[in-house]
């Protein structure tokens, strides 16, 4: 480690920071932000409390998206064979259209209907006199054309302010139709403070119209449903690499690459292996509840963790012959990985990591950086709740009147499909062997002391965080990436990985070590200068002088 880097890294203190970061703001508005910036104290048994999943104060410019981005973009996006029907302005399914990088492949019946925007393309006087019939007529046009299975419909803003009711036309549309499982999404994107809310109501309604649907038994010894994977930059497909090497069926991924079967028979699997905590925790208790299938939490960013992630799949079946073969893939997987990580940790190590993404990635990523010997100085996430950051312990979290205003379906045990896996015996025995059913420790416990979170980072904090710790590399959307490239900082799309990935499971990790290695390495950052570097205040000039 050079001189330069430990001067760099002990120039800071975070109380300053935090006080820097803070100060521009009106009274105000600099408490409630105070709130939602930590100081890492890594309390031995007991994490600190942070404000998190509040609105976004008015005026702030954001880098959260809203609640239709969740439920169409985020969750329903990612499937393949249910055609995504936006009701609304063209606006909004542009944004719907190919702009999350989750990639399919179509399958052997070749449905994938990925490459296609659908929208009702609302117009002025459908606002005047309602949308509904528009809406029939759509859904009817895209019946006829593919003659998909499922049609999923989801609502604008303008759509509730207006108040088309599109669960009739959805139910009216299903019985008329018949062989198509017809259903929509009241998201809205006011409805909640941030797309965490769209999760909900996606995850909610896929529950209630599609889980279940398909009772046939699959094919397959050690079955699970990987919750939270969304295949960006194809890491769902190097995670389906892995299973297939360990001989692990995954029933249903929500939703990277998902089928509407793939959904309908979710239920038939022997194990929840949850992946994004934030955006679908609740449908595995829920799985729990109602079909008697265990959760754990599992992480395949980063080879170290997916090496654990393996075990504790295989520890669960509790089975020798899968407990070997997973033994065997990761010592046939590790090397390339750990030669890779020793080459380019040559000129990491030591280096610094900003991460702020929606949530899960910014904990997640961590693995990996650590495994380049670099250091994360600062974390946040856009969205996340209290128990992401803290664990799940602080749960249930009181409610708040916009947490209210997202369903909570009440779900209990299926009369006749409710099967528990394991006994309480046995799960009691696998939790003495260290395997923890519906656990979550969340982000704080594994960042260092006086290091920084920050909720809903904005982007005056941080090019301001940048300009004061400037880190080796900022890692978050595209919102952020070109402000801090002008700063003079590498910077790397965790959202949409750029154009690269998959960076999940080995050979993820390898593609990332290189990816980080060269952009941290690259000699351009140090021609640029940053405006504060040049003049300390801006100043302008007018066109005569
Ligand atoms: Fe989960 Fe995600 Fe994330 Fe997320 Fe997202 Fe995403 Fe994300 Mo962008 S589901 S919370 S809503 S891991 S789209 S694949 S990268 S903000 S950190």
């Amino acid at each position: 480690m050079s001189a330069v880097r430990e001067e760099k890294l002990v120039q800071w203190d975070p109380v300053d920071i935090k006080a820097k970061l803070i100060a521009k703001y009106p009274p105000k508005v600099a408490r409630k932000r105070a709130k939602q910036i930590m100081i890492n104290e890594a309390l031995e048994n007991e994490t600190p409390e942070i404000t998190a999943n509040v609105r976004t104060i008015p005026g702030i410019i954001t880098m959260r998206g809203c609640t239709y981005a969740g439920c169409k973009g985020v969750i329903m996006g990612p499937t393949r064979d249910i055609v995504n029907l936006v009701h609304g302005p063209i606006g909004c399914s542009f944004y719907a259209w190919l702009t999350r990088r989750n990639q399919t492949d179509p399958g052997e019946n070749g449905d994938n209907y990925i490459p296609y925007a659908f929208s009702t393309d609302m117009q002025e006087q459908d606002i005047i006199f309602g949308g509904e019939k528009k809406l029939e007529l759509a859904i009817q046009e895209a019946y006829d054309t593919f003659h998909p299975k499922s049609i999923a419909i989801f609502a604008t803003c303008p759509v509730g302010l207006i108040g088309d009711d599109i669960h009739t036309v959805a139910s009216t549309m299903k019985e008329k139709l018949g062989d198509c499982n017809v259903y929509a999404f009241s998201c809205e994107g006011y409805k909640g403070v941030s797309q965490s809310a769209g999760h909900h109501i996606a995850n909610n309604q896929v529950f209630r119209h599609i889980v279940g649907e398909n009772d046939e038994v699959k094919p397959g010894e050690f079955k699970i449903n990987l919750l939270g994977e969304y295949n960006i930059g194809g890491d769902g497909f190097e995670i389906d690499r892995i299973f297939a090497k360990c001989g692990i069926t995954c029933i249903s991924t929500f939703s990277g690459n998902a089928t509407y079967d793939q959904f309908a028979s979710a239920h038939t699997a022997d194990l929840n292996a949850v992946m994004c905590h934030r955006s679908i925790n609740y449908v595995a208790d829920m799985l729990e509840t109602k079909y008697g299938i265990p959760w754990i939490k599992v992480n395949f960013i980063g080879a170290e963790s997916t090496a654990k992630s393996l075990r504790k799949i295989a520890r669960y079946f509790d089975n020798t012959d899968l407990i070997d073969r997973v033994e065997k893939v990761i010592a046939e997987e590790m090397p390339e990985v750990e030669a890779a990580a020793a080459d380019v940790r040559k000129r990491t190590d030591g280096k610094t990591a900003m991460l702020f993404v929606g949530a899960s990635r910014a904990h997640h990523y961590q693995g990996l950086f650590s495994e380049m010997g670099m250091k994360v100085i600062s974390a946040g996430y856009e969205f996340a709740h209290r128990d992401d950051y803290e664990g799940r312990q602080v749960l249930p979290l009181k409610l708040d009147a916009d947490s209210r205003n997202i369903e909570e379906l009440e779900v209990v045990a299926d009369e006749t499909r409710f099967r528990p896996r394991k006994s309480p015996e046995e799960l009691a025995a696998l939790e003495e062997q260290g395997l923890d059913f519906e656990k979550y420790d969340g982000l704080i416990r594994d960042m260092d002391e006086n290091t920084l979170i920050i909720d809903d980072l904005n982007q005056y904090e941080a090019e301001k965080l940048v300009e004061l710790m400037k880190p080796d590399i900022f890692c978050a959307g595209i919102k952020e990436k070109f402000s801090i490239m002008k700063l003079g900082v590498p910077m790397k799309q965790l959202h949409s990985y750029d154009s690269g990935g998959p960076y999940a499971g080995f050979k993820g990790a390898v593609n990332f070590y290189h990816e980080i290695d060269r952009l941290t390495s690259s000699k351009v950052w140090s021609y640029l200068k940053a405006p504060w570097q040049e003049n300390p205040e801006l100043t302008a000039a007018y066109v005569w002088e």
